[in-house]
């Protein structure tokens, strides 16, 4: 008997292959869903933007933020020529309630906020003990420039190795925030489709991190890429990252302990305008004007200053 049993187990266990789900959905943040998902921060931009950032009454009634079945919108003002003296145009800036560590968050993404002067992030951090804590750029640019870059930004000692298995390009290689004015370790993706206008016309795109304790990897897929993972493509409530090739952006651990660098993490998303890089680097791309005088006058060359989110799905 005994044998017989052990017999059938090893046979049972040589006919069905282990199914190496790595992670499943914890949650899907569709349409209205980003309403009960986050919280409205209606603060001073700590980047000193020409913004002033709404609560969420304000976001919905100026139809700042808008939910459908399948889509949520997030844009800045694009209406009100401002008062130079005056409050900035208005915008939103949002956090998820919850915080994440071991995680995947996948963007689903059909427009990202474009035009002159624009700086949008999503993003992940613990604001209260910033830089103790981390922060990952997923996207993140200015002014239209192409391509995205991922970047970590830490507390000192924590510095990546120049040679990775990634798509991207490596800059700076120490995360340090007091190194550089604050510019990270980040990594440039291959591809323009990857930010801004040519993001747009492309039809956006997934954006996907995965956070596990001995590494952080991004990934971008351009809406048509033949090589969007299926999990991805399809929404799938499980997901096997093994699966998904070399990221765009991989940041190992060893050269950095990930547990006294990294905490748990909101998603933050916000959409500022000029400020300490948008403003800084303004006019080197052939915007107009200075950047603030732009903001102020031109209400109307912000109307695809949004974006457009199909989901975002967190697997833990
Ligand atoms: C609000 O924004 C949505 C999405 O951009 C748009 O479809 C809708 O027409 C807008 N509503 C108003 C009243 O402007
Ligand atoms: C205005 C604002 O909140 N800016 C933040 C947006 O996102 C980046 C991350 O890329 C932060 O560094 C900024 O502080």
């Amino acid at each position: 008997m005994k044998s017989c049993a052990s017999a059938l187990f090893v046979l049972a266990s040589i006919a069905s292959p282990v199914i190496a789900v790595s992670y499943s959905i914890s949650d899907n943040i569709i349409g209205s869903g980003f309403y009960n998902s986050f919280d409205f921060q209606a603060i001073a931009d700590p980047t000193h933007g020409r913004v002033n950032y709404v609560d969420q009454n304000t976001a919905r009634s100026q139809n700042l933020t808008f939910a459908s079945d399948s889509s949520f919108i997030l844009r800045t003002d694009f209406k009100t020529v401002l008062n130079p003296s005056g409050a900035g145009r208005n915008s939103v800036r949002i956090r998820s309630k919850k915080t994440y560590s071991t995680h995947v968050a996948v963007f689903n993404i059909r427009h990202m906020p474009q035009g002159c002067g624009t700086w949008p992030a999503v993003w992940e951090t613990v604001e209260a003990t910033w830089p103790n804590g981390g922060e990952v750029d997923i996207i993140e640019g200015v002014n239209d420039q192409a391509p995205n870059a991922a970047t970590l930004h830490t507390s000192a000692g924590c510095t990546m190795p120049a040679s990775r298995s990634q798509t991207g390009t490596s800059g700076q290689l120490d995360c340090n925030v007091a190194v550089n004015g604050n510019t990270g370790c980040g990594v440039k993706m291959s591809t323009a489709q990857s930010y801004g206008p040519s993001f747009n016309s492309n039809g956006g795109g997934w954006y996907a991190m995965e956070r596990r304790s001995n590494f952080i990897k991004v990934w971008f897929w351009g809406r048509n890429d033949g090589s969007v993972p299926s999990d991805v493509k399809n929404g799938a409530s499980g997901i096997n990252t093994d699966t998904w090739g070399t990221p765009s952006a991989f940041f190992p651990n060893t050269q950095c302990d990930f547990g006294s660098h990294f905490s748990a993490h909101n998603i933050i998303i916000n959409l500022t305008l000029c400020g300490d890089w948008a403003g800084s680097v303004y006019g080197q791309d052939g915007c107009p004007s200075t950047c603030v005088d732009f903001v102020n006058n031109n209400p109307g060359s912000f109307s695809n200053a949004f974006f457009d989110f199909a989901s975002i799905k967190v697997y833990q």
